[in-house]
């Protein structure tokens, strides 16, 4: 379905910030928590669903209040954000509700899914100015279908409890019908259960199962794991396990080892655990969760009687609480050679769980020639304003252009921007 032609305007519920603006940040995240993990407790409390309907209705709203105008919009983000000298951030499409997981095709086609939505959008950019001009819906009424991977003429979706694809995506953007269900098997547990996916080089697909609490120990050995699947569905296995919450993983362009974030245990104060930043060089491996932490903390229920040393350290640990979500490493030609190869780019959703907010930013993890963490710092941050707490921006995922331009999907602005090297 075409929903928009020429360049998308910012939509008019942008409204000014207030002071309760940035409480509202985050309470999409509450309300996923509520709805999650405190669903029992509220059979028995008998909290009327209406509370709960003006709750999300709540959630919805105290957008950033961002400039209308395209220009205005671009002159806005860069002088608000920082970015390393010779670098540019501009819109690349506006109006992308809830805009989280990106997966780009060959033709530039970039497919993006919802989490607290429930629709895919494929976004086109038809005359090569760098702005979307249109937008399809290709998914509609999807539970939580936040993982898109393009793969050989395909786009699949991940869902809570399955994956769908639809074959030979771009010949049918604008009537793709219903998806083919590849696999229903993973659980409906919508804790922690929207899914970040991705194709490995050894063409079979990537898909996580979070934890489906804060922190707990499952018998279900299904939870807290990376698994992976043949693009037909069949021989569902667990790659890695101690994997608490990982949104976004990829392949070092090298060695093709698996590189992915990880969403540490909330509630146990502002600065512990770290998320983490990991490495798999080789299958079956146990990163930790529940019962060691950040390589080194073990858990104050579950670790008793356990030892770090029996779990894969991270690589390097990230802001406790900054949400990691997307990761990549830089394939492209634009950018400096700097950045090239041994340089993790993550996105960092930002912090709910704590009494000062951290992330809200793109991070960079730079690696010795063994692909040890040298330096973690900064690569663009000004979404979160540290003195006033405001946020203006959350950055989900990264995907490169063919040009080498960096896009990033925010789902709180409902914007993706493309970032790119111009020099000094
Ligand atoms: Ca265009
Ligand atoms: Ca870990």
């Amino acid at each position: 379905m075409l929903v928009n032609q020429g360049y998308p305007n910012i939509k008019e519920k942008l409204r000014p910030k207030d002071a309760a603006s940035f409480l509202v940040v985050n309470l999409g995240d509450l309300i996923i928590l509520i709805l999650t993990n405190f669903k029992t407790q509220l059979k028995i409390m008998h909290i009327p669903y209406f509370l709960l309907v003006v709750l999300i209705c709540l959630s919805c709203k105290g957008k950033p209040d961002l400039p209308k105008s395209e220009n205005a919009l671009k002159s806005y983000l860069n002088t608000e954000l920082t970015l390393p000298p010779g670098f540019v951030i501009e819109p690349y499409a506006t109006d992308v509700e809830n805009a989280r997981s990106m997966s780009i095709s060959p033709s530039g086609i970039v497919y993006v899914g919802n989490r607290g939505g429930d629709k895919v959008y494929a976004l086109q950019d038809t005359d090569g100015d760098h702005k979307v001009d249109r937008k399809y819906i290709l998914l509609e009424g999807g539970n939580m279908p936040n993982g898109v991977t393009y793969y050989e003429g395909d786009l699949y979706i991940a869902e809570v409890n399955r994956i769908l694809k639809f074959e030979n995506v771009e010949s049918k953007l604008d009537n793709p019908g219903e998806p083919i269900v590849v696999y229903d098997g993973y659980p409906t547990e919508s804790h922690h259960g929207w899914k970040y996916i991705a194709f490995g080089p050894d063409g079979k697909l990537y898909v996580p199962v979070g934890a489906p609490c804060n922190i707990c120990e499952s018998e279900d050995p299904i939870f807290n794991t990376i698994t992976r699947i043949n693009k037909d569905g069949t021989d569902v296995e667990i790659v890695h396990s101690g994997v608490r919450n990982t949104v976004g993983f990829t392949w070092h362009p090298e060695t093709n080892e698996l590189w992915f974030t990880d969403n540490n245990r909330d509630r146990w104060g502002d600065d512990k655990p770290a998320c983490e930043l990991n490495k798999a060089i080789k299958d079956g491996g146990h990163y930790g969760y529940p019962y060691c932490h950040q390589g080194d903390m073990l858990d104050d229920k579950y670790g008793n009687g356990k030892d770090c040393n029996d779990y894969i350290p991270p690589v390097q640990n990230l802001g406790p609480h900054s949400a990691p979500l997307g990761v990549k490493f830089y394939t492209g030609d634009m950018f400096p050679e700097k950045y090239k190869s041994n340089v993790a780019f993550i996105a960092e959703h930002g912090s709910w769980n704590r009494s000062k907010k951290i992330g809200y930013q793109i991070s960079i993890v730079t690696l010795d020639e063994s692909h040890n963490a040298i330096s973690y710092e900064p690569f663009i941050s000004g979404w979160l304003n540290d003195e006033s707490q405001d946020v203006s921006g959350r950055p989900v995922d990264i995907a490169w252009m063919s040009d080498g331009s960096m896009l990033i999907s925010d789902d709180f602005a409902d914007m993706i921007y493309r970032v790119s090297y111009i020099g000094s």
